[in-house]
């Protein structure tokens, strides 16, 4: 045991009445949840790099956080696992994720960053082993050093692509020995900053290149688990490639690449896009590229990716409906990319995020999942389809033509009635449930 948790009790699930501060009133791991325990429905995992890593910086300030692992040595990187998996313990989460320079020193060359990554990833991987966390996925941060400054795969220097694949390489065989379920790429900085600089085709290009290296490295290497991509508009660059799940899809088409890559999607990043966090869902799922999700959200005035802890019920029980009607979660589950705020400086205060985070999406699960067994909004979206069951209507999309469905038209006076959406109707029965 470390000091920096100490006095913080098991968090354990006591009912929606108990007022223990450190108690889950929501989060009961074993509820069977449509014929499923609400753990293995969410799946939640810690993200190491705002939990342990981050220095409570903000654009207009530095560090505000004093941790005791802060530093550059194998020694505090070992320190952090250790406080790291001590939360992991107290909350009981099944899962972590990191990316290699939130667990390791930068060394003086390729070669001693990659010497310290395996170092912790042996020791985690005795962690691992000795505990009941696993590791939901792994990836690169190539996006902080000032080597990635004009990204990564994307990059006019071919020696920084260089440098990012030997990157992701060593990223990939860290996920791959800790028997994690995906692998992430989020590319911060794989967009630009100014198009009077940036050849939009090449950059494409050679990102397509480095993906399919990624999935060709999988399967070489026999990493059972998803590849995700995670798209966001912009933040840090000004616009960024992996725009949206939309975008994503159509770079994959483009590289052929469509039934190996799914999607991670996060919350505050859909709304970036302008879009809501439910349709970027629902649009994965139909794609076929549901892979994970990203929770946090941002704060709806300052426009920025603020990256807090989800509070809201309501939004987030839209979220897991999505989830539930894709059929669940197979790799993926529920990553907090979430940040307590700077001046929360208590090691209390990310035990407390974690607990309020975990309840607010077990209630939305919850929420939704009881709505979904009730069948109604799913019989009233059906009802609204009905007509084509019926089979002049289904042969319209197999193989009718133009001048066929024109001739029907003519011939049968077909003179369609304008039918209420029942928009009303379902927010209230929406509302019944959450
Ligand atoms: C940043 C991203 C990042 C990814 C992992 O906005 O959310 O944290 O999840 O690189
Ligand atoms: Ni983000
Ligand atoms: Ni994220």
């Amino acid at each position: 045991m470390t000091e920096f948790f100490k006095g913080i009790p098991q968090i354990r699930f006591e009912g929606p009445e108990s007022t223990n501060e450190f108690a889950f009133r929501h989060y009961n791991p074993d509820e069977m949840i449509l014929g499923k325990r609400m753990e293995d429905h969410l799946r939640f995992a810690v993200a190491y790099w705002h939990s342990f890593a981050w220095p409570g910086g903000d654009p207009f300030g530095g560090q505000t956080f004093a941790r005791p692992w802060f530093g550059d040595t194998m020694d505090l990187a070992r320190l952090k696992a250790d406080v790291a998996f001590e939360m992991f313990g107290l909350l009981g989460v099944p899962f972590f994720c990191f990316h290699d320079a939130d667990v390791r020193p930068e060394g003086a060359s390729f070669a001693e960053s990659l010497r310290n990554l395996e170092e912790i990833t042996d020791y985690f991987a005795d962690k691992i082993e000795g505990g009941r966390t696993k590791l939901l996925w792994g990836t690169a941060n190539m996006f902080s050093h000032r080597r990635w400054m004009a990204g990564a795969a994307t990059n006019p220097d071919p020696d920084v692509f260089a440098y990012a694949a030997a990157t992701v390489k060593s990223c990939m065989d860290a996920t791959h020995r800790l028997g994690g379920q995906n692998y992430v790429l989020w590319g911060g900085r794989e967009g630009y900053e100014t198009l009077l600089n940036t050849d939009l085709n090449r950059e494409s290009q050679q990102a397509g290149r480095f993906l399919q290296m990624v999935v060709d490295y999988k399967h070489k290497i026999g990493f059972e688990g998803a590849i995700l991509i995670e798209p966001k508009p912009q933040e840090p660059s000004k616009h960024q490639y992996d725009y949206d799940v939309a975008t994503v899809y159509g770079f994959l088409k483009r590289f052929g690449l469509e039934n190996e890559v799914k999607v991670n999607i996060e919350q505050g990043h859909a709304i970036l896009a302008g879009h809501s966090f439910e349709h970027e869902l629902a649009l994965a799922a139909s794609l076929g590229l549901f892979g994970s999700i990203d929770m946090n959200r941002n704060d709806y005035q300052s426009g920025w990716d603020t990256d807090q802890f989800p509070d809201n019920v309501p939004e987030m029980a839209r979220a897991y409906y999505e989830v539930i009607r894709a059929g669940g979660f197979t790799t993926g589950g529920t990553n907090f990319d979430a940040k307590i705020r700077r001046q929360s400086l208590d090691p209390e205060d990310l035990i407390l995020a974690h607990v309020g985070g975990m309840d607010i999406c077990a209630r939305a699960l919850k929420a939704a999942a009881a709505l979904w067994e009730d069948g109604s909004l799913e019989r009233a979206r059906g009802e609204r389809y009905a007509g084509w069951d019926r089979p002049e209507n289904l042969a319209m999309l197999k193989g009718g033509t133009l001048d066929g469905i024109a001739a029907r038209v003519l011939a049968q006076d077909i003179d369609p009635q304008p039918r209420s959406g029942k928009q009303e109707r379902l927010e209230n029965l929406w509302n019944r449930f959450v």
